[in-house]
């Protein structure tokens, strides 16, 4: 399937590229369990088309895009999180981290990354996203989001997607081989969207344009889709306050933390 996005975007990342020469290899990330493999490439993660890579999960490359987002109160738009200060990623684990994301004077963030693979052809990445306030007298409110677009079995051909459990769990089955799941835990993502791959129309598409974007719960079930889905979080952070949210992406494994304990509620 042809990948192409726009060329005002190409345009932009090389425009960015530019700007920043001496810090692109400190965007690079690999980690490694058994046969798994989860990369952020020296180039083109933090940006409108977060490429990333999760193979030795199955056949081929299980990750097209993932990425963070942020939208703060009074913002009209999201806005991905930039190249951060600080990679250290090695073995299995990683920490990303940002000391003032966006130089707004927000907000610090960590990313830790952690990848396992219980058995060959399987894999589990969890990221974790910390965001502390800087301010020491206002509470920070804010949405996140996380999006993904997987490809089972290595290419988008034969993708079903369905709800697994609302609204923060994902599953994308593969009609040949394979499967992918994707859920967002700790604190559980209050909504999701799902969307097929489309330059301006899929999650990054919404979350990358100029309109603000509250997730509906939309998307799903699709059958033969080139997925694309997202999580939203809202969180008020208080006064020199930290909060986090996970996320899990999984390539034919269970979740290692039971799912009932992603989100709660009583019948
Ligand atoms: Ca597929
Ligand atoms: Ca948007
Ligand atoms: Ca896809």
């Amino acid at each position: 399937m042809l990948r192409q996005r726009s060329l005002a975007s190409l345009s932009f990342l090389f425009a960015v590229a530019a700007l920043t020469p001496a810090s692109a290899d400190a965007q690079i990330c690999t980690l490694t369990a058994s046969a798994a493999t989860y990369v952020i490439p020296a180039t083109s993660h933090y940006d409108a088309t977060p490429s990333s890579n999760f193979t030795g999960v199955g056949t081929g490359d299980y990750l097209f895009e993932d990425g963070w987002w942020f939208r703060v109160s009074g913002d009209t738009q999201e806005s991905f999180f930039p190249a951060p200060a600080t990679t250290t990623c090695a073995g299995s684990t990683g920490t990303i981290t940002w000391t003032d994301v966006s130089t707004r004077g927000l907000f610090s963030a960590t990313n830790t990354l952690t990848l396992t693979s219980a058995a060959a052809g399987t894999g589990e990445l969890i990221l974790t996203m910390s965001i502390t306030n800087l301010s020491a007298v206002n509470p920070l409110v804010i949405s996140l989001f996380h999006g993904a677009d997987f490809d089972v079995n290595g290419t988008a051909a034969g993708d079903t997607a369905i709800l697994l459990n609302a609204n923060n769990y994902l599953g994308i089955t593969d009609a040949t081989a394979g499967a992918a799941q994707y859920r967002a835990f700790n604190a559980p993502a209050e909504a999701f969207l799902v969307r097929p791959f489309g330059a301006t129309t899929d999650v990054f598409g919404r979350l990358g344009d100029t309109v603000l974007d509250d997730f509906d719960n939309s998307g799903l079930p699709a059958a033969n889709i080139d997925f694309t889905g997202a999580f939203q979080w809202n969180l008020t952070i208080p006064a020199s306050g930290t909060a986090s949210v996970s996320v899990s992406l999984n390539g034919n494994a269970a979740p290692a933390t039971p799912v009932e304990l992603i989100g709660f509620s009583v019948d």
